[in-house]
């Protein structure tokens, strides 16, 4: 296909991915002429179904299938595999999903049948790339909103910012800002398309949030009304954004990772302005193959160094950016298992604790050292988010992770200098939630570790929580029906991420429905496992990640 219709193709995705509903209805039908593709086996569609298409595989299949569909952690989707096992194979996967962690798109309502067959036909024509952007192209679409001459010297509003929480709303391109203490929300402001993370600068002052559509967004906390002072746009697809936290260099730098163009951008702090672009393609551990599509997945930022951990995930590399000199940029390569998605710290924050989801691994790095300290063969599919840490009764300090692919949590010693012998080891293998699980959470004043699993096909399960007592692992887990609380008539109704508030005594869960449903946010009181409040509003559309202030700046979880 040209590059004209390439371009066109993927800036009509994102454009769509940003439009109301019935604009995309009648994007969709404009343009019925039948879509040549390179391959002849590949099934019939039109270059209007081309369209639909494109916009849905951005919106649901891109971050774990890739762009070009090469595979990560999901399967590849390439037309030499795809064309040979045929549309209807397809579309039983796509609607019905896989034990192994592919949604049922199908019969969870989420696609209509419709939608699965073009699905099935789509993943067979030849995959595109989209465009690159380079530091011109993405200064280009660099804007600041309020200058910083313009911006208040001190704080001037009475929130307590230290336990705000920034609530993605998924579908709205929005966040909202909630006020931890009164749990009212204090504003909502447009950002990019479906907010992946929320960081916030080492002051406190600045909040960070990354669209999927890598739309990067800089909030001002200290406004009367906190409000978007800058935006940029780094590329089509993104998961990543982290702040310069080490001492002297707060608020001074933020990084950026890209699905695509795989490559990270160091931004300065105050204003976004794009300073520094570095490509992430290479050459993977394991194979020692190329690898163009090398996608930034999780980004951490070390508290002892003026250092990022940056995952490259189809590479299974971890880079050690030091961004003490911009220009002569000294950068760490850790070799590790392939696949690299999420991870945090352990409680000290010198060891990250590195997920490699399809290798069933987590990367143990050593920031201090710079190096990997081991790697841990754990259960099918970690999905830690930032993992949770706590002391084991038995086993000292330990961080665990939940599972995509199985029902258990993975608990792991962490302290390799009064507990040598469980030092990187799996202590324990609990039964959790059930398996689709996606984040675990403790605080270091609970004794409480809360697990989700908003992916499991039953949806009792994936509308509950479970919590274990640290004190009595065995006894294992209690389930909380969460959304059962929120009482917000029908819908899918995942609940997914437990997160602290500042003090650690109350624990907060987004109940995530439809766009055009009821959603809330839910606080459980840690201690005694109650309800203690919904926040149930009409501007709440589709809630998912939340991200308390101060534990997400000082990496408490
Ligand atoms: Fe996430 C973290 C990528 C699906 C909500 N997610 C992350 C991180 C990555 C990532 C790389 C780590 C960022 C960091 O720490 O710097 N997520 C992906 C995907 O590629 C994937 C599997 C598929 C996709 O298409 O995006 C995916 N993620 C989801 C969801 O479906 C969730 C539940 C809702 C959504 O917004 O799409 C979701 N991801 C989250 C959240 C975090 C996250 C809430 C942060 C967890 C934390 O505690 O830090």
């Amino acid at each position: 296909m040209k590059e004209r219709s390439v371009l066109k193709l993927f800036t009509g995705a994102l454009m769509l991915a940003t439009l109301p509903l019935s604009i995309h209805s009648v994007y969709g039908a404009a343009d019925d002429a039948i879509h040549h593709d390179a391959n002849s086996r590949s099934p019939q569609i039109t270059e209007s179904e081309m369209s639909k298409a494109s916009k849905i595989y951005f919106e649901r299949c891109a971050g774990c299938h890739g762009v070009l569909r090469k595979g990560a952690t999901g399967k590849p989707l390439t037309p030499d595999i795809t064309v040979e096992k045929g549309t209807d194979y397809q579309k039983a996967f796509i609607g019905g999903g896989s034990a192994g962690g592919m949604p049922n798109f199908g019969t969870s309502g989420e696609l209509t049948e419709k939608e699965v067959d073009l699905m099935a036909r789509y993943i067979q024509q030849t995959p595109v790339a989209p465009p690159e952007m380079g530091l011109k192209d993405i200064e280009a679409t660099w804007k600041v909103l309020v200058a910083v001459k313009d911006r208040p010297t001190k704080k001037m509003n009475n929130f307590n910012i230290d336990n705000i929480f920034s609530t993605t709303l998924r579908d709205n391109g929005k966040i909202a800002l909630i006020d931890g203490d009164t749990k009212e929300i204090i504003t909502t402001l447009n950002t990019g398309y479906a907010v992946h993370i929320s960081r916030y600068s080492a002051s406190g002052r600045y909040l960070y949030v990354t669209g999927r559509d890598s739309k990067l967004s800089l909030i001002d906390l200290w406004a009367k009304v906190p409000n978007v002072v800058a935006e940029v746009r780094t590329g089509v697809e993104a998961r990543s954004i982290e702040t310069s936290k080490y001492k002297g260099w707060e608020d001074k730098y933020a990084i950026s990772g890209t699905y695509w163009p795989p490559q990270y951008v160091i931004h300065e702090g105050d204003t976004l302005k794009p300073l520094k672009v570095v490509s992430t393609s290479g050459i993977a551990s394991e194979t020692n193959e190329f690898v163009r599509e090398a996608r930034v997945a999780a980004i951490v930022a070390s508290h002892y160094k003026p250092e990022w951990m940056v995952n490259v995930k189809e590479t299974g590399k971890v880079l050690i950016v030091n961004y003490s000199d911009l220009n002569n940029l000294k950068t760490t390569t850790i070799d590790t298992p392939r696949f690299l998605h999420d991870g945090g710290f352990e409680s000290t924050k010198r060891y990250f604790m590195d997920a490699a989801n399809a290798s069933n691994k987590i990367a143990v790095i050593d920031i201090k050292e710079n190096k990997l300290a081991a790697t841990i063969d754990v259960g099918k599919v970690p999905h830690p988010g930032r993992g949770a840490n706590f002391i084991d009764p038995k086993f000292g300090p330990v961080w665990a992770t939940s599972h995509l692919g199985e029902d258990t949590i993975a608990v792991i010693g962490t302290d390799p200098v009064k507990h040598k012998q469980h030092a990187w080891k799996v202590v324990r293998t609990l039964k959790g939630h059930g398996s689709g699980s996606l984040f675990i959470k403790s605080h270091p004043k609970s004794k409480n570790l809360w697990v989700d699993a908003p992916l499991n096909k039953d949806a009792k399960t994936s509308q509950s929580v479970g919590v274990l007592d640290i004190n009595n692992l065995e006894k294992g887990v209690t389930v909380l029906p969460i959304a059962e609380w929120a009482n917000l008539g029908e819908g899918a109704k995942r609940v997914v991420q437990p997160e602290y508030n500042k003090a650690g005594d109350e624990v907060w869960f987004a109940v995530w429905n439809a766009a055009d449903k009821r959603s809330a946010m839910v606080v459980v009181d840690d201690q005694t496992r109650k309800l203690k409040k919904v926040i149930d509003d009409p501007r709440l559309i589709t809630p998912t990640g939340h991200f308390n202030l101060y534990n997400t700046m000082h990496d408490i979880y």
